[in-house]
């Protein structure tokens, strides 16, 4: 009896060291982050080193190259996120109110919390309503904003004094060291709002870069020629709806908040001119675009320098051996391309979007995958790496493989696409598409594109950033039929109605 009773506790103490070995998950979300200003992503801005910690995650784990979403835009993302679903399945079609999300739906964190896990959820999360499945959440309403916010959770609404992102990340890391139940393996949701518009700075960067020229992106001034109907009559250009007031900061600069402290000289010097000038299109759109782009800079130092606190955190605690990094964004977003900012388009800045992942004695310290990788991925990968159960009804496939280096033989070729958003902000034409590492083809639809439907195809190898649209070009039928016949069979496996 006694030797019985000895082995059930061994067996006991084995199976709770086993548990106590799966992997905590951070995972990292910022809003509106492009792949374009992280340093480790290489690129025309790799030289000002906007981003040392992320990169520090690049160099110490994997970097995606190929990972996209199914929905560029920022609430539909975060339900693809949380459901492992794409936008007719999860029933966020867009931001609006017309299509709230049904949080009473299954969740991977519900599951994973349901296996043993602590969960919580910090930060923007755009989905309105009470969360579930989270030990401890605690969100901004809405977009949030960049100072002073006010944050929701289970007690109700709470003001905080100071900047955003540094605040959700005293959050953080206050759950992990002092709110968490430690004896359970955890899955962390860091969510900030930066960079999203209006790019608010913190005080304290608000001259970084200020004496440097960002380079512009070669097709800064492109006229569009031959894309179709959605492209022409887009309203996210740098050049005619960047507006004065808040996106430049004109009026910003009269706040408070912004006074608090004094505003250097020279910054003020900078939005002077650009009232006080007499500026032709072209040279107003140069201005405005190093304004746009040494703001949005400056909110992401914030929230890199942030990142270096995290993982100065897990070091100190001894957390991070045991502890999966993941850094993605819920989108991509336009640096000037097209001479736009913004997002919502199939176009590679904003149908991309950075994933990069350090998982100590896993994932290969600097490597570089280029599978095709989709936000629906995301809630199967946690569950995977949890070791709880994955539902059928999930639409994604986990990456932990990939993780490891190694890939499936039958992993993705291609990727569906659909944003639903119009009329909307910024009047973005809806459309779906299909994509592989050679060929886009975008159908754009509805009453205000040509006929009702207008098509467009490129070739990424030849033209990767997307300036020439071929798909009258008579010698690639053969490509429009197969590319046609792809879509078709995605939308089937998608159940897409
Ligand atoms: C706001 C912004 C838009 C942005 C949407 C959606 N305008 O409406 O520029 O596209 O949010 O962003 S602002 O003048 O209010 O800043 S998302 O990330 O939430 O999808
Ligand atoms: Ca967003």
């Amino acid at each position: 009896m006694k030797i019985l009773s000895t082995l059930i506790l061994l067996l006991c103490l084995i199976s709770a060291g086993a548990k106590n070995k799966r992997p905590n998950i951070i995972w990292i979300f910022t809003d509106d982050h492009s792949y374009q200003t992280i340093g480790a992503y290489g690129g025309r801005l790799q030289s000002l080193n906007p981003t040392p910690n992320i990169d520090q995650l690049a160099a110490e784990g994997i970097r995606f190259d190929k990972c996209y979403v199914e929905n560029s835009i920022c609430a539909p993302s975060r339900a693809a996120l949380l459901t492992g679903k794409m936008s007719h399945m999860n029933g966020k079609f867009t931001n609006t109110k017309k299509h709230p999300f049904n949080h009473d739906q299954q969740q991977f964190q519900k599951i994973l919390r349901k296996n043993g896990y602590e969960t919580a959820m910090i930060g923007k999360i755009h989905l309105d309503g009470d969360m579930q499945g989270f030990n401890y959440w605690e969100v901004l309403i809405g977009q949030g904003s960049y100072v002073n916010p006010t944050l929701l959770s289970e007690n109700g609404k709470k003001q905080y004094e100071g900047y955003t992102t540094d605040i959700i990340t005293d959050k953080s890391i206050d759950w992990l060291e002092n709110k968490r139940n430690k004896d359970k393996p955890f899955m962390m949701m860091l969510h900030h709002k930066a960079p999203h518009r209006p790019w608010v700075p913190k005080r304290e960067h608000m001259t970084m870069y200020e004496d440097i020229s960002i380079p512009e992106p070669a097709n800064l001034f492109d006229d569009y020629a031959t894309r179709t109907t959605a492209a022409h009559g887009q309203e996210m250009s740098i050049l005619k709806d960047m507006n004065l007031d808040r996106d430049l900061k004109m009026k910003e600069l009269e706040k408070e908040w912004f006074k608090k402290g004094g505003i250097d000289d020279r910054f003020d010097e900078r939005r002077k001119q650009y009232a006080n000038l007499n500026l032709s299109d072209e040279e107003l759109a140069r201005l405005k675009y190093q304004i746009y782009m040494k703001d949005y800079l400056r909110c992401i130092w914030s929230v890199d320098e942030n990142i270096g606190r995290v993982m100065a955190y897990l070091k100190e605690s001894g957390l991070d051996d045991n502890t999966i990094v993941m850094y993605s964004s819920d989108q991509g977003f336009y640096m000037g391309e097209h001479g736009w900012f913004d997002k919502r388009f199939m176009y590679e800045e904003s149908f991309r979007t950075p994933l990069i992942v350090r998982w100590p004695g896993q994932a290969k310290a600097g490597s570089v995958n280029k599978d095709l990788i989709q936000n629906i991925d995301f809630a199967e990968t946690f569950l995977d790496i949890a070791g709880a159960p994955i539902p059928d009804d999930m639409q994604g496939k986990s990456i932990v493989p990939i993780i490891k280096g190694k890939t499936p033989k039958d992993w993705r070729k291609s990727l569906y696409y659909h944003y639903y958003e119009y009329p909307g902000a910024h009047a973005v034409r809806r459309h779906e598409g299909v994509a592989n590492k050679q060929y886009k083809l975008i159908r754009f639809y509805g009453e205000d594109v040509k006929g009702g439907e207008e098509w467009e195809l490129y070739n990424l190898k030849k033209d990767p950033s997307e300036m020439n649209n071929i798909y009258s070009n008579s010698k690639i039928q053969g490509v429009i039929k197969e590319m046609k016949a792809e879509l078709k069979r995605l939308k089937e496996q998608y159940k897409v109605q």
